[in-house]
């Protein structure tokens, strides 16, 4: 069951300028940043508010480290902005089987690593209304 907003991925040139951005114009500061190679992408994440799953819900902001990443072929289509939207459950390997099993593309075969340990899969934005829809079980919360 998908119970909470984790993250809206914003996509972005410049990580630090984009952060700066965040904290200067609304206070928000960063929780957590990593590099995931596999990605391609280098992230902060934003806590914005604790959700009623024991979760929490995040600013994504993703900067690419590499010239053939998801994200930096996205920038340079679209320039900067939202990316994707991700929703979080206690369960991504049910959930994404049950959304499979309703003709929706599941992208990985097997969930991989997201951020601070993560378990995340993504959903084609084509079949999705145009959006990118990751699902996320995160590593830390006690999700019920
Ligand atoms: C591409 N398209 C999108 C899109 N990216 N539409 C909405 N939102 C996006 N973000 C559209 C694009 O405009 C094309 O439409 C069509 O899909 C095919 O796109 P493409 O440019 O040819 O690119 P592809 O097919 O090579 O790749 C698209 C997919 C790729 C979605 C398959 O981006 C992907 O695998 N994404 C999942 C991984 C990812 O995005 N990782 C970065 C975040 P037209 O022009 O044909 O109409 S990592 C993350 O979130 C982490 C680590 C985390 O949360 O922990
Ligand atoms: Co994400």
């Amino acid at each position: 069951m998908l119970t909470r907003i984790d993250h809206i991925g914003i996509a972005c040139f410049d990580l630090d300028k984009t952060v700066e951005f965040y904290r200067a114009t609304y206070g928000f500061e960063v929780f957590h940043s990593e590099v995931n190679e596999e990605q391609g992408v280098r992230e902060a994440m934003l806590k914005i508010n604790d959700t009623g799953d024991g979760g929490a819900s995040y600013l994504q902001l993703l900067e690419p480290t590499r010239e053939d990443s998801t994200v930096a072929k996205w920038l340079a289509k679209n320039g900067e902005g939202v990316h994707h939207i991700a929703f979080g459950t206690a369960d991504v390997d049910g959930d994404a089987a049950d959304i499979k099993s309703k003709g929706v593309r599941v992208l990985y075969d097997e969930p991989r690593i997201g951020s601070m340990g993560s378990r995340i899969t993504f959903l084609h934005p084509k079949d999705c209304g145009g959006v990118l829809t990751e699902l996320v079980t995160s590593a830390t919360t006690t999700e019920h």
